[in-house]
C-alpha cells in the first residue's frame, strides 16, 4: 500500500516534469525559431535559395516570396551560354548584372548556373567541334567567370556531363568530343578566372546511390587525388514522387571526398507525399556537415518548368503550402551539424619587390595546343597609380584573347597596361589579368615598369 502510493507520486512528478519540460522545449522552440527559410538555413551557416529570373524580379507575388524567404538566387537561364555570349565574343551580361544587384542589394548569395552545358549553347558553339570548341569553351569561361569574379557564391562550372542509365559513361556531346579531359580544363580555367567561387560539377539522376552518381563520384575523386581544383557537387534533386533510400548516403559520400555537396535545383512533384520528401530532403543535408545549402528551382508553382507538376513551396498567390511548413520545421529543428566555415582562397605568394615600383609572375594552365596564362602584378613598398607588364609570348604561340588588361599585339614580346579599374595598387598589393593564347611554351618572368 505504502509503495503504491510512493511509486504513484513519482509518477506525478515525472509527469509534472516532463509537462515542464515539454512547455520549457515548446517555449524556446517558438522563440528561437526563424520565421523565413533564409534565416532558418542560416542558423546552422547554410543558405536557402531559390531560381529566379530578371523578368520576375518586380512582378507580383513572386517578388515579396523571393526577398522575404530566401538568401540566395541563382539565374534559372540568364548566365548560361546562349544568353551571356549570343554571338561570338560578344557577351550580354545585363541579366546576370541586374539578378546580382538584387542579391547584393538583399545581402543574398548567388550561385552561378552554368558555364557549360551541352544545351542551350548559342547555335554558333552548336556547330563548332575540336580545337575551335574547345577554345571558345575557355574563352567563355575566363570572359563570364571574369566578369562576375568575386560575386559568386558557387558556378556550376560544368552541368549534366553525365550520360543517364547503367553505363557510367560520359554524355555524348560536342564538349566531350573535344577530348575527355574537357572537364578538368573547364574547372582549372575557372578557378584561374574567380578564384574566389567555388567550383562545383552539377548533375541530375543522382538523388541516391546509382551507376551514375558513382561515375561522378569517381572523376571527383580522381580530380581530388590529382589537384584539379573542384570544391563541390551540385545534386538538381528533380524529384517525383519517393525519395531514394540512399539519398542521405550518396550525399554523405561525396562529403567524404572532401567537397561540399549542394541541392542545386530541388523541386518534388506534388502529391500525398510531397511535404514529406521536402522535409526528409532537407533532414539529409542538415544531417550532413558539408551539405551547405539547397536552392528549389522556382517560387510559385505556376512559374516552374514542370507545367502542371506544383513542385514548389508556394502557389500561385504566393500562399506557402504545406511542404514549405515541412521545410522551415525541418531547418528550425536541424542545424546541430553545421559545416565548417568556409576557406579563403589560397594566398599567392609571390614577394613584394623590395623598393617601389611593381614585379610580375606569370602562371599557366596549359594543354595540348593552348594555354590560359594568368598574370600578377604586385606593387613594391608604394602604391602605384598604373602599370606596363612586358611579357614574351612563346615562339610559334598567338594571343587570342585576354582581360583586364590592354596589350600591344599578340605575339613575341607583348606589352599589357591597366585598364582604367586596375591601374591603382596599394602598397604590397596585387591584381590581376590574364589571357588565352594557341600553341605551347613557357614564358619567362616578365618585367613590370609603373607608372
Ligand atoms: O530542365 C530543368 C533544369 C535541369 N538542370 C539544368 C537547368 O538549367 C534546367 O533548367 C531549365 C529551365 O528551368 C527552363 O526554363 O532549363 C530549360 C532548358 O533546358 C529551360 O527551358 C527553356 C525552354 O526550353 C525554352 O524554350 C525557353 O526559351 O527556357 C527557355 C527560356 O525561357
Amino acid at each position: 500500500m505504502r509503495r503504491t502510493r510512493r511509486i504513484r507520486a513519482i509518477v506525478a512528478v515525472s509527469a509534472t516534469m516532463v509537462l515542464a519540460a515539454g512547455m520549457a522545449v515548446a517555449i524556446s522552440t517558438s522563440a528561437n525559431a526563424a520565421t523565413t527559410l533564409g534565416a532558418a538555413a542560416a542558423q546552422s551557416g547554410r543558405y536557402f535559395g531559390a531560381a529566379t529570373n530578371s523578368f520576375m524580379l518586380n512582378r507580383q507575388p513572386h517578388a515579396t516570396v523571393l526577398n522575404r524567404e530566401f538568401n540566395s538566387i541563382v539565374a534559372e537561364n540568364e548566365m548560361k551560354w546562349y544568353h551571356t555570349e549570343p554571338n561570338q565574343n560578344q557577351f550580354n551580361f545585363t541579366a546576370g548584372d541586374q539578378l546580382i544587384a538584387h542579391a547584393r542589394a538583399r545581402g543574398m548569395t548567388v550561385r552561378g548556373h552554368t558555364l557549360v552545358w551541352h544545351a542551350q549553347q548559342p547555335a554558333w558553339a552548336e556547330n563548332m567541334s575540336g580545337t575551335a570548341l574547345r577554345n571558345a569553351m575557355i574563352n567563355h569561361i575566363n570572359r563570364v567567370a571574369g566578369h562576375w569574379r568575386g560575386q559568386i557564391h558557387s558556378w556550376d562550372v560544368v552541368n549534366e556531363a553525365f550520360a543517364d542509365g547503367g553505363s557510367g559513361a560520359r554524355r555524348d556531346s560536342n564538349l566531350q568530343r573535344t577530348g575527355n579531359d574537357w572537364i578538368e580544363v573547364a574547372f582549372r580555367t575557372a578557378r584561374a578566372a574567380d578564384p574566389g567561387a567555388k567550383l562545383c560539377y552539377n548533375d541530375y539522376n543522382t538523388d541516391g546511390i546509382n551507376a551514375k552518381s558513382t561515375a561522378i563520384y569517381n572523376m571527383v575523386r580522381d580530380f581530388k587525388a590529382r589537384g584539379v581544383p573542384i570544391d563541390c557537387v551540385g545534386l538538381q534533386s528533380h524529384l517525383g514522387t519517393t525519395l531514394d533510400p540512399t539519398y542521405q548516403q550518396n550525399i554523405q559520400r561525396f562529403a567524404d571526398l572532401g567537397v561540399d555537396v549542394q541541392i542545386t535545383e530541388l523541386d518534388i512533384q506534388q502529391g500525398a507525399n510531397q511535404a514529406n520528401m521536402y522535409g526528409q530532403v532537407t533532414r539529409a543535408c542538415l544531417a550532413v556537415a558539408r551539405c551547405t545549402g539547397i536552392t528549389v528551382w522556382g517560387v510559385l508553382d505556376p512559374d516552374s518548368w514542370r507545367t502542371g507538376a506544383n513542385p514548389l513551396l508556394f502557389d500561385g498567390n504566393g500562399n506557402k503550402k504545406p511542404a514549405y511548413d515541412a521545410v522551415l520545421n525541418a531547418l528550425n529543428a536541424g542545424g546541430n551539424n553545421p559545416p565548417p566555415p568556409t576557406t579563403a582562397p589560397p594566398p599567392v605568394t609571390t614577394p613584394p619587390p623590395s623598393g617601389g615600383g611593381c614585379s610580375a609572375s606569370v602562371s599557366l594552365n596549359s594543354w595540348n595546343g593552348g594555354f590560359v596564362a594568368t598574370v600578377r602584378v604586385t606593387a613594391g613598398s608604394s602604391a602605384i597609380n598604373g602599370w606596363r607588364v612586358r611579357l614574351t609570348v612563346p615562339s610559334g604561340a598567338t594571343v587570342t584573347g585576354s582581360w583586364n588588361a590592354n596589350r600591344s599585339g599578340n605575339t613575341g614580346a607583348v606589352d599589357w597596361t591597366n585598364v582604367d579599374y586596375n591601374g591603382r595598387v596599394a602598397a604590397g598589393q596585387s591584381t590581376e589579368f590574364g589571357f588565352q593564347a594557341t600553341g605551347n611554351g613557357s614564358i619567362p618572368t616578365p618585367s613590370c615598369t609603373a607608372s
